[in-house]
């Protein structure tokens, strides 16, 4: 059992809990699970070695919680969660997955409609039975029916940044074969796409079959599609597929190129080769017969006459012409960033302490972070109102200090996620704002106003002298929720204009600015920042995955204001 199945059953238990209205509990579950996945070692190798006391030093995780995961490692489940699975036996993670459907309603729907999956939601909210219940009425039964057709929209493409841990663990396994020489995972994951369709994975070897049987008995490994001598396709128990392909050392340049993509990318490309009257296919580049490259990507784009393009900008959206004219950018690398402008704590709807935050972020090689939880209309949040932001200010003034004397160089910054009214005003008083270090700004209600006046009043937000940054624009959630309708262009103008800078927010499913608008920030020359959008100490890895969008939107190391040191930083602010 991988640390990432831990986590998910320890996440269920906390929505198990929920249901059963239990509490204090389903915050304890979801810590523990926090602290599994924040983990570098895998879980089963430290309780084989130092048996159960050795679960204890886990993050989050105390006595009960510990037995049970003992019990999870030996026997692939445990006591009270067959209980609590007995009671409703539903697929929470699936019906979860619709915006405003939760633990509460899933017990709800399950004991009056026996719903147990998506697919019994689907027909049930067909019929109109939900419209029915006494607790929902004929609003949320709407809502349900449009958030399974969003997700059917998205064609089941899963989010990637949640599942890289997992994906990287897969790559490893098999780079680890004994007949493997090396091993790389390809596709829409390496061009780090928001979405993934399936997992392409290349290998070298010279014991191809030996290699397949060692595949398709992998853990992970649910279903068998096909096994052949060089390629074998499979179903992973986290529904994604995945496909494996053995190539020989002198074609893998050439297939990892092929397999890597864009299918648009490959396409120019070939067409560049075919221009010379040579041919390029996943086994090499080819004149006539003789095999003029094939042996690394490097090789290949060289002979073309490119410089070496990064895999997230293979779109085929000009980046060949760029690297042609040896004029490429110098996309922002994965260690680039020194701050983290946007984290909540347990003063709103974070898992942790500002303490706790800091030294784990200090661990990721931040030398700064800005404290910015919630404001007062997001009630359920528990949002800061004036007097409660000024405690908090307080507060960080005395853990600098504590940092300062456990010689912690990382610095706490002051400030606040604000809520965007309808109207574009905001719901915390100006004098107070003008304390805080950094103010983010964010839509976080209306999402279904006009294009028009969704761009007012983001517009009228950024117009506010004392807000810096702009918080996830377009206030979107991959395969749960539609971006507000903006008009792109005019918030870039505005935000110029103002010196406002536009976030991208590096929770896996926000990644909000998408790739095209960073493109027309970077040309238009509007900062942005890079930020985890953190609710937990263990969310500092999902900043990779904002990296990872900035480069899809060829953004540069001075283009990302968090990027840069804190002086520097903080002088670009208003
Ligand atoms: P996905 O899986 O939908 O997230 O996206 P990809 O890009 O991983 O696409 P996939 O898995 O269908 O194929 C992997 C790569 O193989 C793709 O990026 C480019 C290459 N490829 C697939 N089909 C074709 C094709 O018909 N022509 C060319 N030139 N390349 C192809
Ligand atoms: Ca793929
Ligand atoms: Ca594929
Ligand atoms: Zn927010």
């Amino acid at each position: 059992m991988t640390n990432q199945e831990i986590a998910k059953i320890l996440r269920e238990m906390a929505e198990l809990y929920e249901m059963e209205d239990v509490l204090f509990k389903p915050r304890a579950y979801e810590k523990a699970a926090s602290g599994v996945e924040a983990l570098d070692k895998e879980i089963k190798e430290i309780f084989k070695a130092e048996g159960e006391k050795s679960l204890l030093k886990i993050p989050g995780v105390g006595q009960g919680i510990a037995f049970h995961i003992s019990e999870l490692l030996k026997k692939g489940h445990f006591q009270e969660y067959d209980r609590l699975k007995k009671k409703t036996p539903v697929n929470i993670s699936e019906l979860s997955t619709i915006e405003g459907v939760g633990p509460k309603m899933i017990k709800i729907l399950y004991q009056k409609l026996k719903i147990k999956n998506l697919k019994d939601l689907e027909r049930a909210a067909q019929a109109g039975k939900i419209a029915k219940l006494s607790r929902f009425g004929k609003k949320s039964e709407e809502k349900i029916l449009k958030g399974i057709e969003f997700l059917k929209k998205s064609g089941g493409r899963q989010v990637l940044g949640f599942l890289l841990p997992e994906i990287r663990a897969l790559e490893k396994m098999i780079q680890n074969f004994p007949e493997v020489e090396e091993a790389i995972v390809a596709g829409s994951v390496r061009r780090r796409k928001e979405t993934i369709g399936d997992i392409d994975i290349l290998a070298i070897s010279k014991k191809p079959e030996k290699v397949m049987e060692r595949f398709i008995t992998l853990p992970q490994v649910a279903h068998v599609y096909a096994k052949g001598k060089t390629k074998t396709m499979i179903k992973l128990k986290n529904d994604l597929d995945a496909d494996l392909r053995v190539v020989p050392k002198e074609s893998y340049g050439a297939a990892l190129n092929y397999f890597t993509g864009s299918k648009d990318h490959n396409v120019a490309l070939r067409e560049t080769a075919i221009k010379r009257g040579w041919k390029l296919n996943e086994y090499g580049l080819w004149r006539g017969k003789k095999q003029v490259a094939g042996r690394t990507e490097e090789e290949i784009y060289k002979a073309l006459g490119f410089h070496y393009i990064e895999p997230e900008m293979r779109e085929n959206n000009g980046e060949l012409a760029l690297a042609k004219a040896g004029k490429l950018p110098k996309l922002i690398g994965y260690g680039d960033l020194l701050g983290d402008l946007q984290t909540q704590t347990n003063w709103t709807d974070g898992e942790d302490s500002i303490e706790k935050m800091a030294e784990e972020a200090e661990k990721f090689g931040l030398e700064y972070i800005v404290i910015t939880d919630h404001t007062k209309s997001l009630a359920m949040t528990g949002g800061a109102d004036e007097k409660k932001l000024l405690k908090q200010m307080a507060e960080i003034d005395k853990i600098n200090l504590k940092l300062k004397i456990k010689n912690c160089k990382l610095k706490i910054l002051k400030g606040a996620e604000v809520n965007i009214g309808k109207d574009g005003s905001l719901d915390i008083k100006d004098e107070v704002l003008k304390k805080l270090d950094v103010v983010g700004a964010a839509v976080h209600s209306h999402f279904k106003l006009s294009r028009n006046e969704e761009t007012k009043r983001v517009i009228r937000a950024m117009e506010n002298p004392n807000v810096d940054i702009i918080f996830h624009l377009t206030g979107r959630i991959i395969n749960r929720r539609e971006p507000i309708e903006i008009d792109i262009d005019e918030i870039i103008k505005a935000a110029k204009r103002t010196g406002t800078v536009l976030e991208i927010d590096a929770f896996p499913d926000r990644l909000d600015i998408k790739d095209d608008y960073i493109k027309k920030c970077v040309e238009a020359g509007v900062k942005m920042s890079i930020d985890s959008d953190a609710h937990s100490a263990a969310h500092f890895k999902f900043l990779e995955i904002g990296i990872a969008q900035a480069r899809r939107g060829w953004a540069e190391k001075s283009d990302i204001i968090n990027a840069w040191p804190l002086e520097k930083m903080l002088k670009m602010l208003k």
